[in-house]
């Protein structure tokens, strides 16, 4: 009798546990936000604004252009010392704002040999339609801690790609070795890419305290506890992320 009990409760373990991989979003409620909170501000560099690298085009300089590209791995405003393409979320968050509708399935575009956004969040489960906008064939792959994946998209073709777990996910382009860019996977909507004066706005917080945290490809976490902010409903909080000493 114990071990037939024990079996069933094995086994609704295992369909929740599948569940909560391949449904909604483990750990994240969706609920209405009234009254809700805004933490805006801007993610600065704490040294010098170095230079950004230079990429050489090696090939396919028909589709892909002669001249070297400016890599996009760490931008900082030489004038402000903001920081694009960082993303701020709120760590652990777990009831708020849904996802905006047709955040399940959007595009990814590789244009003139590039693509087309350098850093993208996107919600659990989400289905990229990654297309290939040039008349050269591109061929994309992910080799991070979960997703794996390795597929060509023939000239102005595309593929279908769904991201199941929370992790940032490189990608790349076997062919075009200059080509790279992060997709930043999130459980909860509270995650927003920084623009080119390192700015950020988080909208729509319930009541509450929450850690902020910069994160960027090349710099890791600004803070790893992250930066305390109450919102006390309705109000906006302001507050400048700061990566000291890289
Ligand atoms: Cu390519």
């Amino acid at each position: 009798m114990v071990k037939r009990f024990l079996t069933a409760a094995i086994a609704a373990t295992m369909i929740l546990g599948a569940t909560s991989v391949f449904g909604a979003p483990p750990g994240y409620d969706a609920v209405e936000v009234k009254d809700g909170g805004t933490i805006k501000g801007r993610v600065v560099f704490g040294g010098d604004a170095p230079e950004r690298k230079k990429l050489e085009v090696t090939k396919d300089h028909e589709a892909c252009g002669k001249d070297a590209k400016l890599s996009d791995e760490l931008t900082v405003n030489a004038e402000n010392k903001g920081i694009q393409w960082a993303v701020v979320y709120v760590k652990k968050i777990k009831k708020g704002k849904a996802w905006p509708e047709g955040s399940m399935k959007q595009t990814y575009d590789q244009k003139a040999c590039v693509f087309t956004e350098h850093v993208k969040v996107i919600p659990v489960g989400c289905t990229l339609e990654m297309s290939n906008s040039d008349a050269v064939l591109h061929n994309v792959k992910a080799a991070s801690m979960k997703t794996n994946f390795n597929e060509s998209i023939p000239a102005n073709d595309k593929i279908e790609q769904t991201f199941n777990f929370d992790e940032q996910v490189k990608l790349e382009c076997s062919v075009h070795p200059w080509m790279s860019s992060y997709l930043f996977v999130s459980e909860h909507p509270y995650a927003v890419v920084t623009d080119a004066d390192g700015n950020f706005e988080l909208t729509d917080l319930p009541k509450g305290k929450y850690n902020i945290i910069a994160w960027q490809e090349t710099l890791g976490k600004h803070d790893k506890k992250g930066e305390k902010v109450e919102i006390k409903g309705g109000d906006t909080q302001e507050l400048e992320l700061k990566f000291e000493g890289k």
